[in-house]
């Protein structure tokens, strides 16, 4: 009880102390607005600025073209709630005690939005959150429960529950618009958070995406039939691999009864389809689903005839492209909808004094080492993209490489705006590197710490150090092993050289590096053994079977 009082007086201490004198609002109209769009599970493959063979992405692409591009933006520990509760907070996910999706959020620590709030700014957010409770912070929010619906989504609202029909990626953009265009105060400047479903497992496309990339093949990744040789534990053992861990039905939209019929073992029983084929599915209309039938029956009736004969290659080979189809139909939705909202920012006049940030809450592998999901600190899932355009500061077409983390955003929109960002927030401010100052920035490596496991894909638990050259990883519990990466040398991250005598010296100074960003950051073993002990009792609270 103490402690929540405490926490609670700290709270609004520090948000007095970021609120500027009433002199300077009054003296700063032209504070810029803040447009914070992000999606969830986009990878960088996946924009065609980033260099994609997979898709053109012409709108996201403009915030690059019209902005700057890091092309090393990375998260601190790469899955959903964790990734926002940095995000809103400014801190690793160890102090902010969100470290994987079902550890509770303590609210009454301080997130960005209120600091914006208390600060004179109005303050909106619409789509997914998935944090099991309502922002704070905002004025106005439109957010889905959890992970969300495609179809038809529901959403909590201040004023209750409702459900919206139509296609979650073009509903949540009609609240942002119908918010800009209805709702805006023009006296204030305004910190939008606009952030998409989209393109969350399981994928599922607009029925005219739907019908457009199902006609399309994708190239492959080189390390689709990774065997994990020169690898350690961790990456044999993890369960996301297209060919034995992605579920014909859930996945791949085999009707379940098909794949009852067909005895595949790769798919849970037809009753277990809950977020699966029947989720989105079942969700769907007479209307909707005439529209998904035709192309849906296209599907199944070729994997009826073909399936028996299908070699385990071709299996994969056949997934990795049914995989990539819906993935990127979701994607192509997002860089229409972006287009929609770029397009009013400029009708309005609103693009000149706004600050426009795409990211995604964490990269994604589109069959890299044959995977899907995320969860590692290997590249696909580490980095994640970022774009920030703001006309007359930071200059059209720059491309940063300087590792930075989610863990700055915060601190990058405070300092954009003028607000001092409260001292115990533990990245930085981008915003040398945003105007070209980059004598002032001095990074030369981040921390990384996954937490969630055992859970659902089985990626254990690990922390480490990422250098521009170099990755050393600890993978610490039910295992205790290391792993070097040399990123320049070998980019795909193929070759664990830990026992490489060759790479003795730059393990020893990356042992001590890591140790003092550990001290740094408060991170420790002590910690880690609490948030081990925490995670199961959860686990054991919700029944669920890991232990
Ligand atoms: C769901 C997904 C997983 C995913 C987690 C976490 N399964 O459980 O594939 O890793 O969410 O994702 S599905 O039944 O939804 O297909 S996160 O983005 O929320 O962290
Ligand atoms: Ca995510």
């Amino acid at each position: 009880m103490k402690v929540r009082f405490l926490q609670v007086a700290i709270g609004v201490l520090i948000l007095c102390a970021c609120s500027p004198q009433k002199e300077e609002k009054e003296q700063s109209p032209k504070r810029p607005n803040i447009l914070f769009i992000m999606s969830d599970d986009h990878a960088y493959q996946a924009i065609s600025a980033y260099g994609s063979e997979l898709i053109e992405t012409p709108n996201i692409d403009r915030l690059a073209n019209e902005g700057m591009r890091f092309s090393n933006a990375t998260v601190t520990n790469s899955i959903c709630a964790p990734s926002r509760a940095t995000i809103l907070t400014g801190k690793h996910t160890h102090i902010n005690g969100k470290i994987d999706n079902l550890m509770p959020f303590d609210t009454t620590q301080v997130t960005f939005p209120q600091i914006f709030q208390a600060n004179g700014y109005q303050t909106a957010m619409f789509g997914k959150l998935h944090f099991g409770n309502n922002p704070k912070g905002v004025d106005d929010f439109m957010i889905l429960p959890g992970q969300g619906y495609y179809l038809n989504p529901d959403f909590n609202t201040p004023s209750g529950d409702t459900t919206i029909m139509g296609y979650v990626t073009d509903v949540i953009t009609d609240l942002t618009l119908t918010w800009l265009k209805e709702k805006r105060d023009e006296e204030k400047p305004f910190m939008m958070m606009y952030m998409h479903k989209a393109p969350h497992r399981p994928w599922w496309p607009r029925p005219d995406k739907f019908a457009e990339f199902t006609k399309k093949q994708f190239p492959e990744p080189e390390s689709l039939f990774d065997d994990y040789k020169n690898r350690g534990t961790a990456a044999k053992t993890a369960e996301m691999n297209l060919l034995t861990h992605m579920m014909y039905s859930h996945d791949s939209k085999i009707r379940p009864e098909l794949v009852e019929k067909m005895g595949d073992k790769a798919s849970p029983k037809v009753e277990e389809f809950e977020n699966g084929f029947y989720g989105p599915y079942g969700r769907a209309t007479e209307e909707q689903k005439a529209l998904y039938d035709p192309i849906l029956d296209s599907i199944n009736n070729w994997f009826e005839q073909n399936w028996p004969s299908l070699t385990d290659e071709e299996k994969m080979k056949w997934k990795y492209q049914r995989y990539m189809q819906d993935y990127l139909g979701c994607i192509s939705s997002v860089d229409d909808n972006v287009g929609r909202v770029l397009d009013y920012l400029d009708e309005s006049g609103l693009a000149e004094n706004t600050i426009v940030v795409y990211t995604s809450d964490q990269g994604f592998y589109l069959g890299e080492h044959g995977w899907f999901d995320k969860r590692f600190i290997y590249d696909e899932s580490f980095k994640t993209p970022l774009m920030v355009r703001w006309p007359g500061t930071v200059k059209a077409g720059a491309v940063e490489t300087e590792m930075v983390q989610n863990l700055d955003f915060a601190q990058t929109l405070l300092s954009a705006a003028g607000i001092a960002p409260p001292s115990d927030m533990q990245g930085e401010s981008l915003m040398p590197l945003l105007v070209g100052d980059r004598e002032k920035w001095d990074r030369d490596a981040v921390y990384y710490h996954y937490y969630e496991y055992p859970s659902v894909h089985m990626v254990k638990r690990h922390y480490g150090i990422v250098t521009e050259e170099y990755k050393l990883v600890h993978f610490y519990f039910d295992v205790d092993e290391w792993e070097l990466y040399d990123r320049l040398n070998d980019p795909q991250e193929m070759n664990n050289v830990i026992d490489d005598s060759a790479y003795a010296e730059v393990v020893d100074e990356l042992k001590a590096k890591l140790t003092e960003l550990r001290v740094k950051y408060k991170d420790s073993p002590e910690l880690d053994s609490l948030f081990i002990e925490k995670y199961r009792s959860l686990q054991v609270e919700k029944g669920n079977d890991f232990w």
